[in-house]
């Protein structure tokens, strides 16, 4: 895409593959072990706003490769949240990188703009490896490892772990399974699969803990939090004969609970839960007549529909950015929805 490819790359792109599962990518999962192998000056690097599968995959590559006696420098362009900051190794994580990488490696990113102020640095390293499960991504690093069918990113860095010859432990552990659980919803969303409890399982035995785990990311609401919640939930209308379920938070909510932007994640799985929602949007406006769009959908395919509109994501969870005032956003995004409902494009 943006990134120029490197000519002495020693491998050739493979391009996209299908949703075929692992052994699709046993291939490509042998190279990159091998480049990373060759490799002694790595970054691992994950998407703006990051989330579970952001800081847990990039940590457990971190730890993986650290251990191999690399010199590995973990980065992401916004801070690590505060959820995330007990896994170990999350005090590594920088949102700066002062030096090109050889490597560069960016796990559950959909895209290189979603480094951020990372990105120049990227496009400066020798080679370029991208480890991702969006179904929007369409590569362009010189090893890229795109799985539609992956649960989590993390699950893809698991797969490495072999070929590269590391021992799974528990810091590896329980950074991955802190990816996939959130990926997953705690393994309730559709990409809830036999390979993703499985791998689970292995990392469970390997020392994670499901339970402390799922308390230090979902036992965290805090007040305000828990107060933009209440306005979200009290904001709700619905479109399409109660198909569409949608709710609006404006600057005026944030500013009235003390609430931060990050403080609405798990909003959209709360409307989720609404009887009869086909598909779930959250508008949340800012200052500068800027709109984001957050989707989830028990059916048709979301991800389309962002991407119509610049925006990506998995077929059931995408999101997108739209210049313009909100209620012209919530009229362009719901009327493309009630045609993707009705059948159309
Ligand atoms: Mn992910």
């Amino acid at each position: 895409m943006i990134i120029a490819l490197i000519s002495s790359s020693p491998f050739p792109s493979p391009g996209r593959r299908g949703p075929r599962g692992e052994a699709e990518y046993t291939g490509i999962i042998a190279q990159i072990a091998e480049c990373l192998r060759a490799a002694d000056n790595l970054a691992i690097l994950s998407h703006q706003q990051p989330d579970g599968d952001a800081i847990g995959s990039s940590l457990g590559l971190w730890w993986a490769l650290t251990k191999m006696g690399k010199q590995v420098q973990v980065a992401c362009p916004d801070p690590v949240p505060h959820k995330y900051q007990f896994l170990p190794g999350a005090e590594k994580v920088v949102t700066e990188l002062h030096q090109a990488p050889q490597v560069a490696v960016a796990v559950d990113t959909d895209g290189w703009a979603r480094l951020g102020q990372l990105q120049p640095v990227v496009q400066r390293a020798k080679i370029t490896i991208l480890i991702d499960h969006h179904s929007t991504n369409s590569g362009g690093a010189d090893l890229d490892y795109v799985d539609p069918s992956a649960a989590a990113a993390a699950v893809q860095v698991y797969y490495l772990l072999g070929p590269l010859g590391v021992e799974l432990d528990a810091q590896i552990a329980t950074c991955l399974y802190c990816g996939l659980a959130t990926d997953t919803g705690f393994f309730t969303f559709q990409n809830t699969s036999a390979p993703a409890l499985q791998v689970a399982a292995e990392l469970v035995r390997a020392g994670a803990d499901p339970y402390q785990i799922a308390q230090r990311v979902s036992g965290q609401l805090s007040i305000p939090a828990a107060i933009l919640r209440g306005q979200a939930l009290a904001s709700i209308r619905t479109a399409a004969g109660g198909r569409i379920v949608y709710a609006t938070l404006r600057p005026r909510d944030f500013a009235a609970a003390g609430a931060r932007p990050e403080d609405t994640e798990g909003v959209i799985d709360v409307l989720k839960s609404v009887a009869g929602a086909e598909v779930v949007i959250l508008f949340k406006a800012d200052n500068h007549r800027h709109c984001q769009v957050s989707l989830r959908s028990r059916g048709i395919d979301v991800a389309s529909i962002a991407a119509q509109f610049g925006g990506g994501g998995h077929p059931v969870a995408a999101g997108l950015q739209m210049p313009g005032p909100l209620p012209m956003v919530t009229v362009k995004i719901i009327k493309a929805i009630e045609q993707a409902l009705n059948g159309g494009a």
